[in-house]
C-alpha cells in the first residue's frame, strides 16, 4: 500500500526526486511561473507533488495484473527500446515513428497535473512529456478526423497480464480530436525528471489530467485519426459505469460509488478526503470544449 516511508527507494531514486524538488523551489523563487502557469486553475503551491515512491508503486496497468502492486512487480522485463508508435488513418503522412524520431522533433517539457483515477484515489505527478498536438502535427491529421484512437501494445510474453481475459487486449483509449489537440493533452514520457519507469507506462504514455485516469492509456503502440468513435477499453466492459468522455466530475457519481470527494495517495490512513473538482480542476481550461453538451447523459 501507498505509505511515505522512503527507506526502501534506491538512492538513485531518493536523489532524483530531491534534486527535482530542488530545482522547483529554485525556479518558483526567481519567476513565479513557469510549470505552475500551465498546471491549471490552482497555483503551483497548492500542487504538493506525491512522491516517487507513491508514483511508482500504486497503479493500475492491468497488462501486469489488477493487483495496484503488480505493475512494480511484474513490469521491470518489459522492453522498452527499440519502440516506434504506428501512425494511421485520416493522416497526411501515416507510418511507423520511432521514439528516436518522435523525441528529436518535440520538446520535452515539465507538468505538475493533478491524476484523478475513477475509484476516488487520486495523486499530483510531475510529468516530463511534450503536447500530443506536436505529435499529431508531424503525422498531419486531416480535416475530416474527428476522433483519435489510441492502442496499447500486446507483448502477452512480457505482460503477464495479457495471458488472462481480464479485458479484451489490447488495452483501446479514445479522444475527440480537439480534446486530444488541447494544450494540457500531453503524451509523459518521465517522472520527476527521469525516465518513466515500465510501471507507469513507459516508454510513453498518454495524460489527459481533466479525465478520470483511464484515459490516459499506457505504453502506446498504435494511433489512428478516424472519423468514427472508438471503442475504449472500459466503455466496452461495463458501459453504464464508464462512458466515452470520462471528464471528472463531482457532480455525477460512479453507480457503486460517490465521486464528490478523492483520496490522495500518500497522506496516512487518518487523512481527510479532499473535495474532487469539476474537470479534476481545469475547468477554465477545458470547460468550452463541452458547452451545449449534457454532461450527466456524456459521462
Ligand atoms: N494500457 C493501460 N493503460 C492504462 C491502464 C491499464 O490498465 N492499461 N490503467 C489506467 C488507469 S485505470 C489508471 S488510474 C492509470 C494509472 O496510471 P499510473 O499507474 O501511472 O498512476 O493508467 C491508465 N492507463
Ligand atoms: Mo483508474
Amino acid at each position: 500500500m501507498a505509505h511515505r516511508w522512503k527507506n526502501n527507494l534506491t538512492s538513485e531514486e531518493v536523489t532524483a526526486e530531491v534534486l527535482w524538488l530542488n530545482r522547483r523551489q529554485l525556479l518558483s523563487g526567481l519567476a513565479g511561473i513557469g510549470v505552475g502557469a500551465i498546471a491549471g486553475s490552482a497555483s503551483a503551491s497548492e500542487l504538493e507533488p506525491n512522491s516517487w515512491e507513491d508514483i511508482t508503486s500504486y497503479n493500475n496497468f492491468y497488462e501486469f495484473g489488477t493487483d495496484k502492486g503488480d505493475p512494480k512487480r511484474y513490469a521491470e522485463n518489459l522492453t522498452t527500446s527499440p519502440w516506434a508508435i504506428e501512425i494511421d488513418g485520416l493522416v497526411d503522412r501515416p507510418g511507423t515513428y520511432s521514439m528516436e524520431d518522435i523525441l528529436a522533433a518535440v520538446t520535452i517539457e515539465e507538468r505538475i497535473y493533478r491524476f484523478r483515477c475513477v475509484e476516488a484515489w487520486s495523486m499530483v505527478i510531475p510529468w516530463s512529456g511534450f503536447e500530443l498536438a506536436d505529435l499529431l502535427q508531424m503525422a498531419g491529421v486531416q480535416p475530416e478526423a474527428k476522433y483519435i484512437a489510441f492502442e496499447t501494445l500486446y507483448r502477452p510474453e512480457e505482460m503477464r497480464g495479457q495471458r488472462f481475459p481480464t479485458i479484451e487486449w489490447p488495452y483501446v483509449e479514445g479522444l475527440r480530436l480537439d480534446e486530444a489537440m488541447h494544450p494540457l493533452t500531453i503524451l509523459a514520457t518521465g517522472l520527476y525528471g527521469k525516465t518513466i519507469p515500465n510501471q507507469n507506462g513507459a516508454p510513453i504514455r498518454l495524460v489527459v489530467p481533466w479525465k478520470y485516469g483511464f484515459k490516459s492509456i499506457k505504453s502506446i503502440v498504435k494511433i489512428t485519426a478516424t472519423t468514427m468513435q472508438p471503442p475504449t477499453s472500459w466503455n466496452r466492459l461495463q458501459p453504464r459505469e464508464y462512458g466515452f468522455y470520462s471528464n471528472v466530475n463531482p457532480g455525477v457519481d460512479h453507480p457503486r460509488w460517490s465521486q464528490a470527494t478523492e483520496r490522495k495517495v500518500g497522506q496516512g490512513l487518518f487523512a481527510r478526503r479532499q473535495p474532487t473538482l469539476m474537470f479534476n480542476g481545469y475547468e477554465e481550461e477545458v470547460a468550452s470544449l463541452y458547452e451545449g453538451m449534457d454532461l450527466t447523459k456524456h459521462y
